[in-house]
């Protein structure tokens, strides 16, 4: 095909274990309904889709030493690094539809073992409202959904800071958040104090999304690998109700799409994480449409032939 990205392989994560709000289980299917595989294709790319992977039920249960559902979130986040593994290993662009975004840590971890081996410098952009840095004592609601990039930097429990073996998986260094605005006040603590890169709403409302891009960017080179890990509760809940944890004063539509847009330019995505869709909370599916549509441009769709 003419398309300059590699081929993508496609994998349903059918779970909310991590989650407060049930029904992002449901995202994997809503996400091929609003058309992701034929939206790709139509960019020239060669989509596989492996279909959904397996795992515990959701047992909500309270939290038990400041985590829920510990065992099933890591029974999920094992199935997921082994299949993100297979995917690289495949040279395959792995897709991951989540589910709610505690899987990134397996998705992560596989990601950074594959990067370790390939010699290659890993960049992870962590699309989001929410920073997601909780800890098991710092936690207002012991969803393990608030604490996959603390649990990827060596911050958590040992089956999930060593999933993969060695821990931890990335440093704060390797990681740029874009979209933030809902950080817990022990979190916002954390955070500083390890130096997260963070291009909250308020300083892209200052210097504007063009420039916290370029900024987020700056080094990406032929030997980088960008992981997306996009959480749908980045956009504005106006243009994305069904999402779990909504909060107010979001990335915008146009934002968005030169979010994506530049990323698309660097030629340089890798993985791919699209999470916490969650259909039981959406108006006719628009939130899965929309992040369809954004996909799109992240696979280098634009109005005119730049390219
Ligand atoms: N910070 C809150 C908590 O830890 C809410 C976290 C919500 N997380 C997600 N993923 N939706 O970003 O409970
Ligand atoms: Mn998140
Ligand atoms: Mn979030
Ligand atoms: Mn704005």
């Amino acid at each position: 095909s003419s398309s300059k990205y590699p081929p993508v392989a496609i994998f349903g994560v059918p779970t909310d274990v991590g989650a407060g709000t049930r029904g992002a289980s449901m995202g994997p299917e809503t996400l091929r309904v609003a058309g992701l595989v034929e939206a790709l294709q139509a960019r020239g790319v060669d989509v596989q889709d492996c279909g959904n992977l397996e795992g515990p039920r959701n047992p909500w249960q309270a939290p038990v030493e400041g985590y829920r559902h510990l065992d099933e979130v890591v029974a999920w986040n094992r199935a997921v690094m082994e299949t993100s593994a297979s995917v690289l290993g495949d040279g395959r662009l792995p897709i991951l539809l989540g589910g709610d975004h505690c899987l990134a840590v397996g998705s992560i971890v596989a990601v950074a073992r594959h990067c370790r081996d390939a010699g290659k410098k890993l960049r992870v952009l962590w699309l989001d409202a929410h920073a997601d840095f909780n800890t098991h004592d710092l936690t207002p609601s012991g969803n393990v959904h608030g604490m996959p990039v603390a649990c990827l930097c060596g911050i958590g429990p040992r089956a999930l800071t060593h999933l993969g073996g060695d821990a931890p998986a990335i440093s704060p260094a390797d990681v740029r958040q874009i979209g933030i605005r809902s950080v817990d006040q022990g979190e916002k603590r954390l955070v500083k104090e390890h130096g997260l890169d963070i291009y909250d709403m308020r300083y892209i409302d200052e210097v504007g999304m063009k420039r916290v891009m370029e900024e987020v960017l700056e080094g990406v080179d032929e030997d980088t690998h960008l992981h997306v890990s996009f959480d749908v509760d980045m956009l504005d809940p106006a243009i994305a109700p069904g999402t779990g944890t909504r909060v107010p004063g979001g990335v915008d539509y146009r934002e968005a799409q030169l979010i994506m847009e530049m990323i698309a330019d660097t030629g340089r995505l890798g993985s791919l994480d699209i999470v916490e869709v969650n259909p039981a909370l959406d108006l006719r599916n628009a939130t899965a449409v929309l992040a369809v549509d954004l996909v799109e441009s992240l696979f280098g769709k634009s109005t005119l032939m730049r390219d």
